[in-house]
């Protein structure tokens, strides 16, 4: 079960492009709205977006609210917003959530609005861009602000490819296709959150690492989550593969010559895709 695959520096060639295509249309937009995933408020940052985005007004969407931990997600809303960051969360996908996101643009542009009135200049209407790591949610909140079906959405990464404009509403408008950033591959554990939460595709990591990086988290923050879900109550690490054993008991997958590390793994994986396992937030501080 120790496939020694750990090549994480890897990204598709299309996402190095978005990156010269944002700091190519960075001047001309004036609200950037980054997306990330509220279970992995820390991994699924854009790694360097401040150099990026060139001191633009942000939002940090919290999406997929739903699914995270919200007494922990809170600590990282609490720090951010004392680095002085705007935050919205969102439940993008059940509710209508993403109004939130159009009411601070709109607070962000009155105030944009003001300072260039004090100028003698006309009140601007705001250039909006979604951007974020892959998987967030970006596509799924652009259709709600759009009101309408617009682009892929599928849970995998890099279903969104190109970049094009569309209006909103009288103050608003938006760059119709989000930038797809690469993550912070360099942190094995960042790496394994992201992978966790299907940002990172499975192929670049074992899946059977992702897998033990579940139950290692549940394991540490989540015991009854791990009990409920999976059979198996607190362990020490050295008894992994017990673990695994367990797990196919529990699950009924016969055990043949060896367990049937490829299928549990999966299992374990698509718990969480598949939003079997909620109220869970992996990264801490
Ligand atoms: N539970 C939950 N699921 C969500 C939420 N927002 C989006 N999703 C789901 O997450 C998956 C990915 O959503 P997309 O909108 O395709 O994500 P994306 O960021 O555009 O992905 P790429 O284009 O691949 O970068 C889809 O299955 C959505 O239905 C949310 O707030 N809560
Ligand atoms: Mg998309």
């Amino acid at each position: 079960m120790n496939e020694n695959k750990t090549n994480i520096n890897w990204y598709p060639g299309h996402m190095a492009k978005t990156r010269k295509e944002i700091s190519n249309i960075i001047s001309n937009v004036d609200v950037i709205i980054e997306v990330i995933d509220s279970r992995i408020p820390y991994s699924s940052r854009i790694p360097d977006l401040k150099k990026l985005i060139n001191n633009k007004n942000s939002i940090i969407v919290f999406n997929k609210y739903d699914l995270c931990d919200k007494d922990e997600t809170s600590k990282w809303i609490q720090k951010y917003k004392e680095e002085g960051s705007i935050i919205v969360t969102s439940d993008t996908k059940n509710t209508n959530d993403y109004k939130k996101v159009i009411e601070e643009v709109k607070k962000l542009m009155i105030s944009v609005n003001e300072k260039r009135k004090l100028k003698g200049l006309l009140p601007k209407k705001a250039k909006s861009l979604v951007i974020g790591v892959p998987n967030v949610g970006k596509s799924t909140l652009i259709n709600r602000l759009v009101g309408k079906n617009i682009l892929g959405i599928g849970n995998k990464p890099g279903v969104t490819k190109n970049l094009n404009t569309i209006k909103i509403n009288e103050y608003m408008d938006l760059v119709d296709t989000p930038g797809i950033l690469w993550p912070k591959f360099e942190d094995r554990n960042v790496a394994l959150n992201l992978a966790s939460m299907t940002i990172i595709k499975e192929e670049i990591l074992p899946i059977t690492d992702v897998a033990i990086h579940i139950l290692e988290e549940l394991n540490k923050f989540y015991p009854s989550i791990l009990e409920k879900e999976f059979g198996i109550k607190t362990y020490n690490n050295d008894e992994i593969e017990e673990c695994f054993i367990k797990i196919s008991k529990y699950k009924n997958i016969p055990i043949k010559d060896e367990v049937d590390y490829e299928k549990i793994s999966l299992l374990i994986i698509n718990s969480i895709k598949q939003e079997k396992i909620k109220g869970i937030t992996f990264d801490r501080f």
